[in-house]
């Protein structure tokens, strides 16, 4: 089955449909390939300076880079679009008080590798967190593409409606689709739906920006205090700034000294912290 895909223009509510029915669906150019460009501008140097190489997990080829939103302002289109945003409170919202930033990089895939094995973002807590379809979600990546994606160059391989396979049903190469798609465009998935880069056979590297958001009770699998420290995050928006953790998730976790944590007001590191509603310790 093919990734559906729709345009940028299309009703947040039926994108949402389509990525709870098949669990991933594309969003064609949701950012502009101009904007695309400037933030590549950020990234190629940082990915420049990696080697190749990732072992047998990342097909031997990628060169990555984390702290994606340590690199600069212009990163925080990406997080902060409002489809992006519409699309994580409607996974998210109904298992969280608060969803947080959880994993964020930049994956370039050169010639000569292979494909990665099919896995899940959950599987990161495994053996913790069992894999159960009817279970509410807790993960939600988005991939953009920062360079085309082709089949060719290593476009991500995915498996529409594994989300809802148990955890021993292994796919055919039938049953997995490619998320060719241009510069600028996103795919999104679910944290239980099968995925992997994919092989690239060109002499171009293709080059992937992805964040997924977790549920913001859950340990996030980038520690994102140390990617993004406070003398960056200060000057990044309010919002992505509570993206990243900088907010408590209700009254009881994440709180600081026995307050709700956040950077707004941070005149001196001790008053770093804003007293919204004390927890009385
Ligand atoms: O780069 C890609 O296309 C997918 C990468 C991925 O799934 C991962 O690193 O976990
Ligand atoms: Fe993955």
């Amino acid at each position: 089955m093919p990734i559906q895909s729709v345009e940028r223009t299309a009703a947040p509510d039926d994108i949402f449909a389509i990525l709870k029915r098949d669990g991933v669906v594309i969003i064609r150019e949701l950012i502009d390939r101009a904007v695309m460009q400037d933030v590549m501008g950020r990234v190629a140097p940082r990915l420049a300076e990696r080697k190749t190489g990732g072992g047998e997990f990342f097909g031997y080829r990628k060169r990555a880079i984390g702290a994606l939103f340590s690199l600069g302002p212009e990163l925080a289109q990406l997080p902060l679009n409002p489809t992006v945003q519409s699309l994580a409170d409607q996974v998210l919202g109904p298992t969280c008080n608060t969803y947080q930033l959880h994993a964020t990089g930049a994956i370039q895939v050169w010639g000569g590798g292979q494909n990665q094995p099919l896995h899940r973002e959950l599987d990161a807590y495994t053996p913790f967190i069992k894999l159960n379809p009817d279970d509410p979600e807790h993960i939600l990546f988005f991939m953009f593409a920062g360079s085309d994606f082709t089949a060719e160059n290593g476009a991500t391989r995915l498996v529409p409606g594994s989300h809802r396979w148990p955890a021993d049903r292994r796919a055919t190469e039938a049953e997995v689709a490619q998320a060719a798609m241009p510069q600028g465009s996103v795919v999104v998935w679910l944290g239980k739906t099968l995925h992997g880069l994919g092989t690239n056979a060109t002499d171009r590297p293709r080059t992937g920006l992805f964040f997924s958001f977790s549920v913001g009770w859950l340990r996030q699998e980038e520690n994102q205090y140390l990617a993004v420290p406070v003398d960056i995050a200060k000057d990044l928006p309010e919002r992505l700034q509570q993206l990243l953790g900088y907010q408590a998730h209700g009254t009881f976790l994440g709180w600081v000294d026995g307050r709700q944590s956040t950077l707004q007001t941070r005149p001196t590191a001790l008053d770093l912290f804003e007293d919204v509603e004390g927890v009385g310790y």
